[in-house]
């Protein structure tokens, strides 16, 4: 795989890399801000454009990307940033997550269909192709949850979910009807150690690396034994940059694939955990919201169709990601 090659050689630079520019839009939380450094790396510095919101944010980001302040419901704002800098692909990372979106669900819809729409739209106007993240969230409780297939039931419960299979379908009909290149993942939970996530339900499997190392308890609000698929955020940028570069004839879908990388339930990961940091103590008050959320969606998918149709290979498992997670906050936190 290109990727791979490249990263054990940094001098080889595949052409297929240089020539294209990245909007990430969305760019200030969890996976935008580490999603930057890798398409720089790959794409080169001045190739990757960085749009935001927040203008506190705005300003820590351009330290490092250039930035523009976007708000990406204001079609005509988004389209200027489109005509400045003609992107090959726009990644659109806008997004109000699970738990957050159930105490105002109407706030939900509108940001997260909004900002895919305005993103499908200028992409058809001005040709480029549109990722945009779909979630374990757009499965619901009549899903299978073993080994839960790519084709399967989507009836989710929450209106994230309700958001993530509309935009899922959304962004195959601007594919099919209109030849927009649109490619998608289902993310579960992403672990790592930069800029916290932000209401989400898998948000504890963070969590719980901050208060470890922070020396404090750490209360749990999802049950001991729930079971959600995780992943380290390596191997969620590499599936960013691996499936915009998958060679098109080879995918029979689009959006969007099942990609995990391990199942864990949160007594697990405090074994793995106290294995390291022998005195942590963790206790639980589970929040019924975000229980009823982990209940609706599955132990593990079966991840077959991503690594068939685009050689997905995820690399890091629970121990490795642990010590990972444990020597970086660490640094990050007790310098
Ligand atoms: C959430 O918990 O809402 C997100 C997700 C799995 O999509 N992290």
């Amino acid at each position: 795989w290109y990727c791979t090659a490249w990263h054990q050689n940094k001098d080889i630079k595949p052409d297929i890399y240089m020539s294209k520019t990245i909007l990430i839009v969305g760019a200030g939380g969890q996976i935008g801000t580490e999603l930057i450094p890798h398409m720089q790396q790959l794409y080169g510095e001045d190739h990757v454009i960085a749009a935001e919101l927040r203008p506190q944010v705005c300003e820590k980001l351009s330290e490092k990307v250039r930035v523009e302040c976007l708000n990406a419901l204001d079609a005509r704002a988004y389209a200027s940033v489109i005509k400045k800098y003609r992107p090959d692909w726009i990644f659109n990372l806008v997004a109000v997550l699970s738990a957050t979106g159930e105490k105002d669900p109407q706030t939900a819809w509108h940001v997260n269909m909004g900002a895919l729409l305005n993103s499908l739209e200028l992409a058809r106007e001005y040709k480029c192709g549109v990722f945009t993240p779909s979630s374990i969230g757009a499965f619901g409780s009549n899903t299978p949850s073993n080994g839960t297939p790519q084709d399967t039931v989507m009836r989710p419960n929450t209106i994230y979910g309700v958001c993530k299979v509309s935009g899922e379908l959304l962004s195959d009909y601007y594919y099919s009807r209109f030849g927009v290149d649109t490619r998608s993942v289902r993310f579960p939970g992403i672990i790592s150690h930069g800029t916290l996530p932000g209401g989400g339900t898998t948000d504890y499997a963070v969590e719980i690396f901050y208060a470890a190392v922070k020396g404090e308890s750490y209360t749990c609000p999802i049950p001991h034994n729930s079971y959600m698929d995780m992943m380290y955020m390596p191997d969620a940028l590499q599936a960013c940059s691996g499936l915009i570069e998958a060679d098109p004839s080879r995918l029979k879908h689009r959006n969007s694939f099942n990609i995990t990388a391990m199942s864990f339930c949160p007594r697990e990961l405090y074994e793995v955990i106290r294995r390291r940091v022998p005195d942590f103590k963790m206790t639980y008050r589970v929040d019924p919201v975000k229980q009823a959320i982990a209940d609706s969606w599955p132990d593990y998918m079966d991840d077959a169709c991503a690594r068939e149709e685009w050689g997905w290979n995820p690399v890091w498992d629970i121990d490795a990601m642990a010590d990972d997670m444990l020597r970086n906050l660490k640094v990050k936190l007790l310098k």
